[in-house]
């Protein structure tokens, strides 16, 4: 985590923001799929969901910053 630059972490987080459409702080599972899309365009909707599940680390139906994040450093691995 600490390897980032506060500007890495910026630019992540505009990202984050950027997908978030209802600006409630949290990547619902269709706003996911959305940015899956984007990633991955050859990528299914089952895919983007079981990605959706293991980045919700807590489980609470939402991508929060903190886990997309820790995601994200993964380089968006998944599978
Ligand atoms: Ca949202
Ligand atoms: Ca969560």
């Amino acid at each position: 985590m600490s390897k980032l630059s506060d500007a890495e972490i910026a630019e992540i987080r505009d990202h984050f923001e950027f997908f978030d459409r209802n600006h409630n702080d949290l990547l619902e599972e269709r706003e996911f799929v959305e940015l899956f899309k984007i990633l991955a365009p050859s990528a299914s909707r089952e895919m983007a969901i079981r990605g959706f599940n293991t980045i919700d680390i807590d489980g609470n139906g939402g991508i929060d910053f903190d886990e997309f994040l820790e995601w994200w450093q993964m380089n968006w691995t998944v599978f």
